[in-house]
């Protein structure tokens, strides 16, 4: 049998590869773009390269995810991200508006196999991981005396100290700001934005931003932010690496990513192979939760978790009973443009 070298490129030789293709992608190779960093990294371990080798393919790798960059890429037609990470709102603005393709029959089948929630699919997306927006610390600082829900996190008065948000409108900040201000769980939606402002405004000179995963744990282990809304995955895999941080998963936020194949990908059918491997393949998904701290996309893979792990699985049972919601994509689909303007111009006052 042919063998072949499985290629992991790193982002800026990508970059270099994928402009001097034109887009173009070799019929043998998949590129694989998600939000960067050691998720990434964890990701592409558990369950790019497992199927690369048995597929005989190469994977290439980009990242972070970037809509507007996809976007182009699809109106130019030289597609070259065949599997990308998104969010749940933009997977179903760019399905309505033909920017992605569809999921095959053969796709569908495995997730329903999978037992996957029909409420994390849309017609050109599955689900690919489960995490929680949820309440990261300094151990350094706060210790076992840390904020445990939304109303501490925003009381600067008993903990001192900057706020680290996501500099994004999904990403969180709004539930987190109506849920400190006494909205009940179930009344998240729609979002009372004239509140959520008002919360936000009693806060604002202590919010420090941050665009990515990285940043998120560099601003809680360096204490310079030493409570940040986060990824609970980054920071389980901070925690472990030695990083004084941790998770309060006191009312966390569930939330969930799903991967998209762009329009007009050359090697979309090899993507596609891809996505029912991964379907079929729950101890990958599992071996993915140890490895990048964030829950899987099928239930059947969360028993194969192992018991020290459990306690921090979104999707699992310790972390759903915390839980105060689960994000509405179906929402933020529909808000997003109107509520992005609002809070750029709030952030610019
Ligand atoms: N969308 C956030 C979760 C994934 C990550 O840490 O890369």
């Amino acid at each position: 049998m042919r063998t072949k070298a499985i290629s992991l490129v790193s982002t800026a030789a990508l970059v270099l590869s994928v402009a001097a293709c034109g887009g173009g992608e070799d019929s043998d190779s998949v590129t694989v773009t998600m939000w960067g960093g050691q998720a990434q990294e964890a990701h592409v371990k558990s369950y790019f390269t497992p199927w690369a080798k048995e597929a005989d393919v190469s994977i290439r790798q980009d990242s972070p995810t970037d809509y507007a960059k996809l976007d182009a890429q699809v109106k130019s037609g030289k597609v070259s991200w065949g599997l990308a990470e998104v969010e749940p709102n933009y997977a179903k603005s760019a399905c309505d508006a033909g920017k992605l393709e569809k999921l095959p029959e053969r796709v569908v089948e495995a997730a329903q196999k999978a037992e996957i929630d029909p409420a994390q699919m849309n017609d050109c997306a599955i689900p690919i991981l489960q995490y929680t927006f949820s309440i990261a610390y300094n151990t350094d600082k706060f210790g076992d005396k840390h904020p445990t829900n939304w109303a501490e996190f925003f009381d600067t008065k008993a903990f001192p100290g900057k706020r680290g948000f996501w500099k994004y409108v999904t990403g969180g900040i709004f539930e987190a700001a109506l849920l400190a201000d006494g909205v009940a769980p179930d009344e998240l939606y729609p979002l009372d934005l004239d509140r959520a402002f008002r919360k936000l405004d009693s806060i604002k000179d202590d919010i420090v931003w941050y665009d990515t995963g990285d940043q998120q744990i560099q601003l809680v282990a360096s204490g310079e932010a030493p409570l940040v809304q986060a990824w609970n995955g980054r920071v389980t895999q901070a925690a472990k690496a030695g990083e004084p941080v941790a998770n309060e998963y006191g009312q966390n936020l569930i939330s969930y990513d799903q991967i998209v194949i762009p329009k007009g990908y050359k090697n979309a059918e090899l993507a596609q192979d891809w996505m029912v491997w991964f379907l079929e393949n729950p101890q990958a998904q599992a071996d993915d939760v140890t490895a990048s701290g964030y829950g899987p996309a099928s239930p059947q893979a969360v028993e194969l978790v192992p018991a020290d792990v459990q306690p921090d699985v979104a999707g699992g049972a310790e972390v759903n009973e915390q839980s105060a919601a689960l994000m509405n994509y179906d929402y933020w689909a529909e808000n997003y443009d109107e509520v992005t303007k609002r809070f750029n111009t709030w952030i610019a006052k």
